[in-house]
């Protein structure tokens, strides 16, 4: 009997199953423990520290809303970052731009980059033999306190605010990227469920309207994040990044002849229209 069940019990009196009709790979890396099941629903997932993280077959829907609602929204990002990420799922998105010259991904764990590589290549395959694809294995909040380098886009690919991920959720990181983002730059961040995590999207709003003239956030419905909608933080000191019409968010779609799944021009506009009980947190 190889089949074993994997739960992630992040949430409060609920435990998320998932059977593992395969086991692929089990470890304790030194920043976390690490699982790489094969499951029936969802294909490869990887777990961390007992959290689903990624999925094989649902990647693209956190993925695509993560990168390219930033990046169009922006319109003209040169300089990526992305801090977190190691499964690079989010770097694949992310260099599908053309126009992006350079995309900086800053990960802790190095082992979860090399054990992505070789297991999640039927995504992350293009990201390596991409000259433009910059991986630094340091800490994301060190890195945004001392780098000389400024960026258009920042997206946080963090875990939950629990383990190595904790610091990623603080003031002092947040003011690291606006240290490093360039006028007219945007921040999205992973902020989780709010229906189950709302507080973790109030603290986060409320570090964002300290530093930024615009704070705020837009949803996305990840099949394996429990919950129903998932909210990312937005950040940014031009207002005008996140209502951008719709006519010019299909111009630009359009010129950067991107293949997506999820992602459309309409789905973008409308993922800023708020459920109320997420709007009031926000
Ligand atoms: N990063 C987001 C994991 C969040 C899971 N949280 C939750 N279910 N509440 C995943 C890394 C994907 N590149």
């Amino acid at each position: 009997t190889g089949r074993r069940w994997f739960s992630e019990t992040l949430h409060n009196g609920l435990r998320f199953s998932l059977e593992a009709s395969d086991v692929l790979y089990e470890e304790k890396t030194e920043h976390q423990h690490l699982a790489l099941i094969e499951n029936a629903a969802y294909g490869r997932v990887l777990m961390l520290d007992e959290v689903v993280q990624v999925t094989a077959r649902d990647e693209f829907v956190y993925h695509e809303m993560m990168a390219h609602v930033p990046i169009l929204a922006h319109g003209a990002a040169r300089e990526v970052l992305i801090v977190g990420g190691g499964d690079c799922g989010m770097a694949e998105e992310a260099l599908k731009h053309k126009g992006v010259e350079r995309l900086t991904q800053v990960e802790i764990d190095a082992s979860v980059v090399e054990f992505s590589r070789e297991h999640f290549s039927s995504f992350n395959a293009p990201v390596f033999d991409d000259p433009r694809f910059d991986l630094v294995i340091a800490d994301g909040m060190k890195f945004v306190a001392e780098t000389d380098r400024l960026f258009d886009a920042i997206l946080i690919d963090s875990t939950d605010p629990i383990g190595p991920g904790e610091v990623l959720f603080s003031a002092e990181f947040y003011a690291g990227c606006k240290r490093c983002l360039k006028p007219g730059g945007v921040l999205v961040t992973q902020n989780g469920v709010p229906f189950l995590q709302g507080g973790e999207l109030v603290s986060s709003i409320g570090h964002f309207s300290k530093l930024f003239a615009d704070a705020s956030a837009y949803v996305v419905a990840v099949p394996t994040y429990i919950g129903g909608h998932m909210a990312l933080g937005w950040a940014s000191d031009d207002k005008a990044l996140r209502t951008v019409p719709l006519e010019t968010l299909q111009e630009r779609f359009q010129a950067a002849a991107i293949e997506t799944r999820y992602y459309t021009p309409e789905v973008h506009r409308a993922a800023f229209a708020l459920p109320r009980y997420i709007g009031d947190l926000v």
